[in-house]
């Protein structure tokens, strides 16, 4: 290089410093679904103390940081995304006490824990909400609560202010009869939404925030926080005028000085506003939990309930298209799966020919991505989705709405099942799979949701004694990360763009280079190399037998997913 590049180069690295490095960045989460965990106690609902008993293995699996999904005081409606008490735990749950001992154990762990932030809304029983339900007051200043929350007059006709839909079904407005004004839900009418526009609401989320970030908490997951910004009256449901302003302020008065995760889960984020969220000089999250990868697959009017056919081309673009988007800035979350999405080894791989196969290549091309990867409980055993066969083994609100409206407009229940069996939240919330004991081991009583049927052959204890297990590829990839800094900071690119069966992306870092290919089928798939990716070096990882030599052509085996790394001069 001349000495003018030398001099540009020199620039440009001062006007572009590297990536602030974060221990969250080499971190792996996993995340709790509690009710369906582990349950200590017998009564069919998994519990803290149920998860205490599990570090073990959580730390044996290699992972971080746990992400609980809510464990507060709540009717349950929305198995606890409706919370009544934030300052208390459910008590089918356990208590306060148990918490504590679950955070002080897994600190003890080297593991952390994240709590799920349910702050767009609360249950209809949080004591704000019966106070705000009282009507606006006729007192001097009015009912201080009835701010809290976002009530209108009725429309005209006396239906609802407006067209807001409830991501449940129906409308997102219902009628207190006593004061006759509508208050709003985005979600079950069990969950009214805060008025964060009320200074009030933000001053006590800010309190509770810090109340359980004294308790020594790792972070939080931020239930749809991409909604607090809202305009009810405008219709405008995320991204409203002062969202990141709250996120900012948040991260003032809160986390802003510790040295916590803060995930937001963003259904509506885009490649630039994710860098809103999460970029190095915003002071707002860690990273995004963006779900483009999972709705490009939706079905435009009929949603996650009729799917489209596989397209990988598809998927590789938007994947792509969000680890390009944050290359130089912000952060990546990575999954597949959660406790809202049907189980990943039965959406994107082959649940009955190649589970073993399909498992560990997902995961393959998943952790080796940039970002922070993220399992969700059973993913790492290769649970798979659930053949219900009548509504009444569904226990899921979504799922139950659903099935009430899609089958009064005219769908055969057989049809609506077959859709919820693919797609329905319950897929992810059968209880853990533990062992071949009854109930899968879950628990000694009659589970709250029934236990998948093939728990008998899929479940951690076998897992965990088969080296070759889907459990010990996870382990291994896991690790890997630690290992190797091309992994969590490399460059991506991708290659082959529009070949429809093989996933082939690279990382770079200095002068590693990692190559990974992987085979979407169940088919053996022929695929010719550009001559950049022919090269030897170690094989990180293989679902086969070990690749390290990569020339003009490779064959891959149903599912095949390797990884080889080269260090270059
Ligand atoms: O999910 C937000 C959300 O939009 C999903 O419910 C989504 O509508 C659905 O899964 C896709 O069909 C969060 C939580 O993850 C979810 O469990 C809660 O039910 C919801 O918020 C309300 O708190
Ligand atoms: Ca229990």
């Amino acid at each position: 290089m001349n000495d003018i590049h030398d001099q540009l180069d020199a620039v440009i690295r001062q006007a572009m410093p590297p990536l602030d490095r974060k221990w969250w960045h080499t971190a792996t989460i996993y995340q709790i679904y509690p009710r369906s965990f582990c349950d200590l106690n017998g009564d069919g609902i998994g519990d803290i103390a149920g998860i205490a008993s599990k570090l073990d293995y959580l730390k044996s699996l290699g992972i971080d940081v746990i992400w609980l999904s809510p464990i507060y005081k709540s009717p349950m409606d929305d198995n606890g995304y409706d919370i009544s008490d934030y300052r208390d735990i459910a008590p089918e749950f356990g208590t306060l006490a148990d918490f504590d001992h679950l955070v002080a154990e897994a600190r003890k762990r080297g593991i952390g824990i994240m709590l799920d932030l349910v702050v767009n809304h609360t249950s209809d029983e949080h004591p704000w909400f019966l106070e705000s339900r009282k009507g606006p007051g006729s007192e001097k200043g009015g009912n201080p609560f009835r701010d809290f929350y976002i009530w209108r007059k009725p429309a005209p006709d006396g239906g609802p202010p407006n067209g807001l839909r409830s991501s449940f079904g129906g409308p997102a407005w219902t009628l207190d009869p006593d004061s006759g004004e509508y208050y709003l839900h985005l979600f079950s009418r069990r969950q009214p939404d805060l008025n964060w526009e009320n200074e009030k609401v933000r001053e006590e989320i800010y309190d509770m925030m810090n109340w359980w970030l004294g308790r020594g908490i790792a972070g939080f997951r931020m239930d749809v926080i991409d909604y607090i910004g809202k305009q009810a009256d405008q219709e405008i449901v995320h991204d409203g005028p002062h969202l990141h302003d709250y996120l900012r302020e948040m991260n003032a008065r809160t986390f802003g000085n510790r040295n916590v995760l803060t995930v937001g889960e963003t259904w509506s984020a885009t490649p630039g506003s994710a860098l809103l969220y999460s970029g190095r000089d915003r002071h707002e999250l860690s990273m995004v939990f963006q779900f483009e990868h999972v709705t490009q697959a939706w079905d435009e009017t009929y949603g996650k309930w009729r799917p489209k056919p596989f397209d990988l081309v598809k998927l590789k673009s938007v994947l792509s298209k969000w680890q390009y988007a944050l290359s130089d800035d912000g952060w990546n979350s990575l999954f597949w799966g959660n406790h809202d999405l049907p189980r990943a080894v039965s959406r994107y791989g082959d649940a009955t020919g190649h589970r073993k196969e399909s498992a560990k290549m997902l995961a393959t091309v998943l952790h080796l991505m940039k970002g922070t990867p993220f399992v969700y409980q059973g993913e790492e055993i290769g649970m798979t989705n659930v053949p219900f066969t009548t509504i009444e083994q569904y226990r899921d609100i979504e799922t139950l709405n659903m099935h009430r409206l899609h089958v009064e407009a005219g769908l055969s229940p057989e049809e609506f099942i077959r859709g919820a069996n693919e797609s329905g939240r319950d897929n992810a919330r059968t209880p853990m799979q533990w062992s071949a004991a009854p109930y899968g081991g879950f628990s000694t009583g009659v589970p709250w949701i029934e236990v998948n049927p093939n728990y008998a052959t899929i479940n951690a204890e076998m897992e965990m004694t088969d080296e070759t297990s889907i459990w010990n590829h996870y382990r291994r990839l896991i690790a890997l990360r630690k290992a190797h800094p091309v992994i969590v900071y490399g460059e991506y690119q991708s290659w082959l763009d529009q070949h429809p069966d093989a996933f082939v992306y690279t990382r770079t870092l200095d002068r590693d280079r990692l190559v990974v290919v992987a085979n979407f089928t169940a088919r053996e798939v022929s695929l010719d190399l550009p001559g950049e990716l022919q090269f030897t070096g170690e094989c990180l990882t293989s679902n086969y037998e070990p690749v390290d030599a990569l020339g003009e052509n490779v064959a891959l085996k149903p599912y095949e997913a390797f990884a080889v790394l080269a260090r270059e001069g």
